[in-house]
Order: C-alpha cells, then structure tokens, then sequence
C-alpha cells in the first residue's frame, strides 16, 4: 500500500502526459500540483515543450519560476487549453469541494476559463457524499461577521479561519469561513443559496466542471471522466 505522498506523486506526474506542445494551461494550487508543475517544468527543459501557465496562487507561480515553466496572466489571453488543480473531496459525480489552501476563488476563475478542467487527487479524496470536508466560503471582510450569521442559517457553524494565531487572509484580501454542512445532499441548491448571499465572494464547490479525475491508489492511476457519469 502506498502512502498518501506517494500517491499524490504519482498522480500529479500523471497528469503531464495530457500536455500538449503550444498549450495554455491553468496551473492549481496544493502539494499534488507541485509534482505537476515539477513534471512540466522538465518537459520544458528537455523536451523543449513550448507552454505557458497562469497560477492560481503566489505559491504555485513561485514553483513554476523555480521549474522554468513560463508564465502569463488574463491581460495576455482569454481562455486556456487545459486547468488542472488539486481537490480536498470528490464526489461519485466529479464535483468537488476545494479551498484548503485558500486558493478557491483564483481556481475557480481559472479552472472556468479553461476548455478541459482536468482534477488530480489521491484516493482519500474520494467520498461518496461531499461534506465531511468543511466547505470553504470566501467572504468580504467588511461586515464578515453579518454574513457568517447569514450563512449559519444554510445549516452549518462557520468558523473564521485563521493561521498562525491571525486572521488568514486570501491572495485576494478576503476572509474564509470553513463551514461544516457534515452531509451536502444538494450542493447545487447550497452553491446557489450561498452565492445569493451580500458578502460572500464565492464557495469552494465546483459544480460540473471536472473534465477528467485522475485518482492516485495503490501504486496506480485511475480514471474516470464525465461521461462515464451520463
Ligand atoms: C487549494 O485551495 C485547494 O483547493 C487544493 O486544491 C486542495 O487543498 C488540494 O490540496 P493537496 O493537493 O495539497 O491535497
């Protein structure tokens, strides 16, 4: 049995081969994308691959620098070939819940700016209800307090999240409340209430996005896409 590590090793290299020469690629964020973009940054040096990426967070464009996997941003192109991105929970339905990393809204954006959103996770992702993961929702800070009381109403206890003793802040000078909803029965029905809400900026659902789910078990990549769902 392979541990955890392993396995996000495994499937954020796997993820490479989908990468074509004169792609744009939507590069995500979490410790299963730093093999990625590892992985990409030496087909670039020996391949002479000729890609460019566009991060979802400082952390990830610091690794495409330190790989040689150049970079753009929305001032330079519209639309991407491909995003690619990490998960903290994946349901039978390729949806999603992200955002551990504080990451969502940049990922977001990205991964809906892409033609193919292609989800890399190790099997512990996997569940049959999303949920048990507290959903992440990034809010404004002003007045964060009303709208963590209008939240709760959804049905859950949002907890403001903080690192280091401080407030956390996102790239894009937000706050996240983590919300623990235990069981999403509708979490289409859930983004859509959530979003409604004055001062919630987004939520960590991806609702119909995912393309491809590669899932790192055992030693071996699994595969699944959206329409072996239909
Ligand atoms: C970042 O905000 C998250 O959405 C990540 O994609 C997610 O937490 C996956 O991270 P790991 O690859 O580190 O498990």
């Amino acid at each position: 049995m392979m541990n955890i590590d392993a396995s996000k090793k495994r499937v954020g290299e796997a993820v490479v081969k989908y990468i074509k020469d004169g792609m744009k690629i939507g590069l995500g964020s979490g410790s299963t994308m730093f093999y990625t973009v590892q992985k990409l940054g030496e087909r670039v040096k020996e391949e002479g691959l000729n890609i460019v990426g566009i991060p979802t967070s400082r952390e990830t464009a610091e690794w495409a620098k330190k790989f040689g996997v150049p970079l753009t941003d929305f001032s330079n192109i519209q639309q991407l070939d491909i995003a690619i991105d990490g998960a903290d929970e994946v349901d039978p339905n390729l949806q999603l819940i992200k955002g551990r990393g504080g990451a969502l809204l940049r990922e977001k954006i990205v991964a809906d700016a892409a033609k193919e959103f292609y989800v890399i996770v190790d099997a512990s992702k996997t569940v049959d209800h999303l949920g048990a993961f507290p959903l992440p929702v990034e809010v404004v800070p002003f007045g964060w307090e009303v709208t963590a009381t209008k939240v709760a109403r959804l049905g859950c206890d949002p907890i403001l999240r903080r690192k280091d003793g401080e407030i956390f802040v996102t790239d894009n000078g937000n706050y996240i409340l983590d919300c623990n909803f235990n069981k999403i029965l509708e979490p289409k029905k859930l983004q859509i209430d959530l979003k409604s809400l004055v001062g919630v900026v987004e939520t960590g659902l991806f609702m119909n996005m995912t393309t491809k789910l590669l899932v790192g078990k055992d030693g071996e990549v699994i595969e699944k896409s959206k329409k072996d769902n239909r």
